[in-house]
């Protein structure tokens, strides 16, 4: 292993320091490599595969069906089949495993080992990268592509810490697992993580109580098991899908909505549109039903009663019905991410599974022996904390960022968040950052925006190395009008309306703002449009 500067025939500076081993930082070092680069990766995981590593809990899935959710690398696809369409975190580890081995990635990987702080040396224009164990490179460009999910999110419950039983957030499960039969099993948090442990909980735990805040409008997954034969079938269109994937308007090459407003369509033509996109699964039901579903509250509501009347149908008890699907929304259907269910509704006729509407009855305190909702006590075995993430930026307040004139990242960002394009930051030079905020991100997927959003760093890197440059910096004026185009189309949407990890609602005392874009096409023809004119809102040293 070479690190750039600190190991024997190791370049003195090395071209490019990346940090991350998801979906981004692999496709990165693929190509930054390809291109002559010299280049390592640095990741504080055991191996590859960035957030399916970490959230590796029981029943742990992606909500992005492939083809979309792959790389579109024709040595990576041709000899690995899928075995379903929405793959499991243990199939998904196996892929990057796949990866590795077709593209060589691990070799210029340092794995277990964690980026602490990042400075940039003004004089020399290098990055000073510095990591826990003590270990220091040098590199031209920082790349941090840390996902949206580095930092995970733990309410403050009074008593948490005195549970005497194991008690795990998501995103920090043990590798060994943890057995939930015939236990008695918690789970705070309903969200994408919540739904899918609890849907495994429910099979085996001799008893489930869900702590439910605010009901999640998930989605039927209708996921599918693939044959060989199935997937030769599909790999015949996969060129096609990839090109549609990387150039079209939105980042899953099949969710194409009815341009039409779903007003504008009869109530039974809207009512078949619906019926279709449920039927087709997964995020069909959010993004591929008509154009203005996130825009108008009328057409909002349409979707909403169409799901709540499908949802309620599946739960017998009333009660239970209204406190899982509300005649009234509990925000703008869509405007939270929905989850992606597998019989999650139906769980609730189970004897052995109970729901505390937290909104009733709020946690007082976490005991020894349980959770205490307003005085009453629930005993539990195993506590399951599905409480998410602090989004988008949550990974960069981890790392200790200084740029130019000793300016931290932590200070640029302190009245909210400010880039161009959401791939650079005004005062930290030749730091570009993948799949941040203030770019696709969540309303895309990790490997369509690993190659979107790196091959425009690609070609930026190939400028400037064609150009003679050294250094490249966003414009303070450029960030400026990105900020205020985020908040434009923060307010032509419904999402600002929802208390959000989409907006950084999720964590007390964090900023509210939209922190990623929704338009992956008018995102992508603004990176294109930069590109063609030298790379506008920048400038180069
Ligand atoms: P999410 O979607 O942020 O879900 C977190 C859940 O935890 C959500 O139901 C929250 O309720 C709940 N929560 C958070 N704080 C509390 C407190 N203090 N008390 C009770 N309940 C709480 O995280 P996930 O890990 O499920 O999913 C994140 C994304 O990762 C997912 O969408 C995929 O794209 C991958 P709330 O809704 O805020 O009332």
């Amino acid at each position: 292993m070479n690190d750039g500067g600190t190991e024997q025939g190791a370049p003195d500076v090395l071209d490019a320091l990346i940090v991350g081993a998801g979906f981004n930082g692999v496709y990165q070092l693929y190509r930054l490599r390809e291109e002559g680069y010299s280049v390592r990766l640095f990741d504080a995981a055991a191996e590859l595969g960035g957030i399916w590593y970490w959230n590796c809990y029981p029943g742990a899935r992606v909500d992005s069906h492939v083809p979309n959710y792959e790389f579109s690398l024709p040595q990576v696809w041709e000899d690995w089949n899928w075995t379903e369409r929405f793959p499991s975190g243990e199939e998904l580890l196996a892929y990057f495993r796949h990866v590795d081995q077709k593209l060589d990635i691990s070799k210029d990987v340092r794995f277990n080992t964690r980026v602490v702080a990042a400075e940039y040396d003004d004089e020399h224009n290098y990055w000073h990268v510095r990591t826990e164990d003590g270990h220091e490179v040098r590199a031209r460009f920082f790349i941090p592509c840390l996902g949206f999910a580095a930092k995970s999110f733990t309410p403050d419950l009074p008593g948490l810490n005195q549970f005497s039983g194991p008690c795990h957030h998501t995103a920090h499960w043990p590798r060994t697992g943890v057995d939930f039969t015939g236990k008695r099993v918690g789970v705070i948090g309903t969200g994408a993580s919540g739904v899918q442990v609890i849907q495994e909980a429910a099979k085996v735990a001799i008893h489930t109580t869900v702590f439910q805040r605010t009901p999640m409008l998930a989605l039927p997954m209708q996921q599918r098991c693939y044959t060989v034969e199935d997937m030769a079938e599909m790999k015949r269109d996969y060129p096609e899908i990839f090109r549609r994937r990387n150039n079209g308007s939105s980042s899953f090459y099949d969710l194409v909505p009815d341009p039409r407003s779903a007003m504008e369509a009869s109530p039974q033509e809207r009512t078949e549109v619906f019926e279709a996109a449920w039927q087709r699964g997964g995020f069909s039901f959010w993004a591929g039903t008509f154009s203005d579903i996130l825009y108008n509250e009328e057409s909002n509501m349409e979707a909403y009663r169409f799901w709540r009347n499908k949802t309620r149908a599946r739960v017998r008890d009333p009660v239970l019905a209204e406190k899982l699907a509300p005649t009234e929304p509990p925000h703008p259907f869509g405007s939270k991410r929905p989850s992606l269910e597998q019989g999650y509704y139906e769980i609730f006729n189970q004897q052995n599974v109970t729901l505390v509407d937290l909104r009733d009855t709020p946690i007082t305190a976490v005991s020894a022996h349980g959770v205490e909702c307003a005085d009453v006590g629930h005993e539990l075995d195993v506590l399951v904390l599905a409480t998410g993430f602090d989004a988008g930026t949550g990974g960069f307040s981890q790392i200790d960022i200084h740029g130019t004139g000793s300016l931290t990242l932590a200070q640029a960002w302190s009245e909210g968040v400010r880039t161009h394009l959401g791939y650079a930051v005004p005062g930290f030079p030749n730091m570009l950052i993948l799949y941040g905020p203030q770019s696709p991100t969540a309303f895309c997927n990790g490997p369509t925006c690993a190659e979107v959003q790196g091959e425009w760093v690609v070609s930026c890197l190939n400028y400037m190395r064609e150009a003679g440059t050294v250094r490249i910096e966003a414009t303070d004026d450029a960030a400026s009008s990105w900020v205020e185009h985020m908040h434009d189309m923060a307010d032509m949407t419904l999402l600002s309306r929802a208390q959000s990890w989409y907006m950084g609602a999720n964590v007390p005392g964090k900023r509210r703002e939209l922190l990623f874009h929704p338009g992956v096409r008018i995102y992508l023809e603004q990176g294109r449009t930069c590109a063609e004119n030298g790379y506008s809102g920048f400038q180069f040293a």
